[in-house]
């Protein structure tokens, strides 16, 4: 067992393991072929002013051709396991009705030749693409939506579970739903009133809650969980009343998403604040969405501050300074101690058991240096620190179990396009040629030592 001790012993736990990150959107490319439907994404993306340059995922990294070449990437980084997603468009084109073959064995293909390299398929069943035939019918503002979600779902972790042993139900459903129904910044580009954001809100927690009882129902072996962006909090410094506030804030700042998830419950702060734009629910609905599960992943980017104070909820939320630094992503700011607390206060919230850090990483202005090489020193400098909390968290005994880089390739960035490079691999977008950067060295060099 490894421990940290006085002297500096940096190693993570025997067994730990470490993977990247991507998805459907952001890197198959191959948007019109094997029968795929449309999804909010390519309407977004080709809508005028959406995106940066007009950027859409058309082409992006080709993955959906070019995949022997990145497993052959991971292989040589020495990773464990590869977090992929499944595009629900290219197993239902209009999100139900007839599934389309060509999907599922797409799917198949790639898990098994992972499973060749010794690589362990993790898969997510939502990463934002919703079939655009849905949101025809009014996507996540529409119930129906999550009782066809879990429909797809359990269908995909039927047909997977042979060669894939995770599932994650959804991706970050708090950006999503905040970005693409509240403020209109991603797909489908919507900005919903408080009330009815609230309710899209529950509708996609009520699609993860019964997607997870469609998987187990089809696949009863395989292990089931999701990858949250919860909001990650930070105490201002380590002192008791602060760490207690954190505690508090990690609770009630995350109470529409992972709160609820976690408990099946709405805090009573969170309905109180929303008064008569609190969301319509049942108690079976609340059952189902908080659906026991086998692991909890967290994609934790950046901290965010809370310090105790006297008031009703206990705690306050600290905003950052202008000097405040942060990575080629304005809103990508540095906080490496958010690897340490929000594992650790996850924990003693909701005893969670197994935790994942499904995403973590950062975008860089990756300058090709004269010798050809790419000297992402930044990004090293962001993971090491990162790391080096989250090595904290595991010495002391919080349950992290592995950890995924965001992101193995530069890929789609949303609404920023191609302008944000977040991989550890260097993709010419013109030739599709693949450089790994320093980064990729750091990252083989921990995965060899298993520690910093
Ligand atoms: C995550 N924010 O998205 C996603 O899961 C990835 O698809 C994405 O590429 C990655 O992080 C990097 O951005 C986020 O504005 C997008 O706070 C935006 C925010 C957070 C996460």
């Amino acid at each position: 067992v490894s421990r940290a001790t006085a002297t500096g012993d940096r190693r993570f736990p025997a067994g730990f393991l470490w993977g990247s990150a991507t998805a459907s959107y952001q890197v198959e490319g191959a948007v019109n072929e094997d029968g795929r439907g449309k999804t909010v994404w390519d309407t977004f993306s080709h809508t005028a002013g959406k995106t940066h340059n007009g950027d859409t995922g058309d082409v992006s990294t080709d993955s959906y051709h070019r995949y022997a070449e990145d497993i052959a990437l991971m292989k040589d980084l020495g990773l464990k396991t590869c977090r992929f997603s499944v595009a629900w468009s290219r197993i239902f084109p209009d999100g139900a009705g007839q599934p389309n073959p060509k999907g599922i064995d797409h799917y198949r293909k790639f898990c098994q030749a992972l499973r060749a390299a010794g690589i362990e398929p993790w898969c997510t069943l939502y990463h934002w693409d919703l079939p655009q035939a849905l949101e025809d019918k009014g996507g996540w503002q529409n119930r129906e939506t999550a009782k066809l979600f879990a429909d797809y779902a359990g269908y995909t972790a039927g047909k997977l579970a042979d060669v894939c042993s995770h599932f994650m139900t959804m991706n970050e459903i708090s950006t999503f739903v905040e970005l693409g129904y509240g403020n209109g910044i991603h797909a489908p580009g919507l900005k919903l009133s408080r009330g009815k954001l609230a309710q899209v809100r529950h509708h996609a927690v009520l699609a993860h809650g019964l997607a997870v009882q469609a998987i187990r129902a089809a696949a009863p072996h395989v292990k089931v969980g999701s990858a949250e962006n919860l909001t990650a909090v930070v105490p201002v410094f380590d002192s008791p009343e602060h760490v207690a506030a954190a505690k508090k804030a990690t609770v009630e700042e995350n109470a529409g998403y992972l709160t609820v998830m976690r408990t099946g419950r709405y805090t009573d702060q969170y309905l109180q604040t929303l008064g008569a734009d609190a969301p319509e629910f049942t108690q079976e609905e609340m059952k189902a969405i908080g659906s026991p599960l086998d692991f909890q992943g967290l994609n934790i980017y950046t901290a965010t501050y809370a310090r105790a104070v006297k008031n009703a909820k206990g705690y306050d939320i600290v905003g950052n300074p202008a000097s405040y630094p942060h990575m080629e992503s304005p809103w990508l700011t540095v906080g490496p101690d958010a690897l340490y607390w929000a594992p650790r206060l996850a924990n003693e919230c909701w005893d969670l058991k197994e935790i994942y850090i499904t995403e973590n990483g950062c975008s860089s202005a990756d300058v090709v240096a004269g010798d050809g090489h790419i000297y992402d020193t930044d990004r090293v400098m962001y993971l090491r620190n990162y790391l080096t909390h989250l090595q904290r968290a595991t010495s002391e005994g919080v349950p992290v179990k592995g950890y995924f880089l965001w992101s193995l390739l530069d890929n789609f960035e949303w609404a920023d396009g191609y302008d944000k490079r977040f991989g550890i691999t260097y993709v010419d977008f013109k030739t599709q040629k693949r450089t790994p950067k320093l980064s990729s060295e750091f990252y083989r060099n921990l995965i060899a030592r298993n520690s910093l």
